[in-house]
């Protein structure tokens, strides 16, 4: 079982993110994989999977496309193009590079994936969480899956999570946790140490432009993809296995994959301690795969779609 040090802990609680090395055990990796896979083979057949890729070329270059895929309804695609164009906001490519690649995403695939759960439900993260957020228990918020194939320019614009997540609070993480060999030329995150400090919450962005979703509120966040060497940075270079975990308030962002053999892809676990509260965030994105709309703002997220994943006293219980 993995074991975190107290410097680990420090470097989390100073810089907003730490880098954890060797946590996954190789059948986790191989289950990561499995739901990975799956989810992408499903891109266009569930409600929340998109060929990003696809969907900025229809919206930056082919105007007439229509803006699939057919099975996805997350985001009303045609009402945020008409919104980029009218805001006459641009892409955010790495122009450099060779396109050729997609970038994919999909969220919520524990709901789906057996193997996804199987992973994201685990003592061995929700343990990290809960020392890490000094929690007395754990819930597991949700998930995404990023995928970005070789020679895929779109970036990930800089951005903070909690704008884009359903609650209100301090007690929450993001471990970004990739199974293939990654850095800051093929994928791997940046983060903007510190940025958990800067009591500030930011308004949720498009993530292939730096354009914040209509109607979304909070703060505007700096153009950070634009001036990266003033704000202090930290890439990491992952291997499978490694966990890189985020306050849900510190702000990073990605590249594109410079790499032409080797893909990029990662799961994206959210997790909450017990001062959490749901709390509907304008803007924020629509959440399909669950059924959130009779919750009021406050509640305690003692629910089955938020499992309990991990209690101080106990060590560990068994998924809701
Ligand atoms: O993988 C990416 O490019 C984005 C991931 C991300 O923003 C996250 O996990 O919060």
């Amino acid at each position: 079982m993995f074991h975190m040090t107290s410097a680990d802990v420090e470097t989390f609680h100073r810089d907003g993110v730490v880098c954890l090395r060797g946590v996954l055990t190789p059948a986790a990796i191989e289950d990561l994989g499995d739901a990975i896979e799956s989810a992408i083979g499903a891109i266009g057949s569930t409600p929340t999977g998109y060929d990003v890729t696809a969907v900025a070329d229809a919206v930056w270059r082919h105007r007439e496309m229509a803006y699939g895929p057919e099975g996805a309804n997350q985001y009303d695609l045609q009402a945020l193009a008409d919104y980029v164009h009218a805001q006459g906001a641009q892409p955010l490519r790495d122009s450099d590079l060779k396109a050729g690649g997609r970038f994919l995403l999909d969220t919520g695939v524990w709901t789906r994936s057996h193997s996804m759960r199987r992973v994201a439900l685990s003592n061995a993260l929700a343990e990290v969480a809960g020392v890490l957020l000094d929690a007395r228990h754990v819930r597991f918020y949700d998930d995404q899956i990023f995928v970005k194939e070789p020679g895929t320019v779109e970036r990930t614009a800089f951005h903070q999570d909690l704008g884009y997540f359903n609650v209100e609070g301090d007690q929450g993480c993001v471990m970004w946790i990739p199974i293939d060999r990654a850095t800051r030329a093929t994928g791997s995150l940046g983060y903007v140490r510190g940025s958990h400090l800067w009591n500030a919450t930011f308004k949720p962005n498009m993530f292939t432009t730096r354009l914040a979703f209509p109607g979304s509120e909070g703060d505007d966040l700096p153009d950070i993809d634009s001036n990266e060497a003033d704000y202090d940075i930290v890439y990491f270079d992952v291997e499978p296995g490694d966990v890189v975990v985020h306050h849900f308030r510190t702000v990073h962002g990605s590249h594109g994959n410079a790499s032409t053999t080797q893909t990029r892809r990662a799961a994206s676990l959210r997790y909450v301690g017990e001062n959490v509260r749901f709390r509907r965030r304008p803007g924020a994105p629509a959440q399909p795969h669950r059924p959130l709309e009779h919750w009021a703002d406050g509640a305690e997220l003692c629910d089955p779609w938020f499992p309990l994943v991990w209690r101080r006293d106990k060590h560990a219980v068994a998924a809701e």
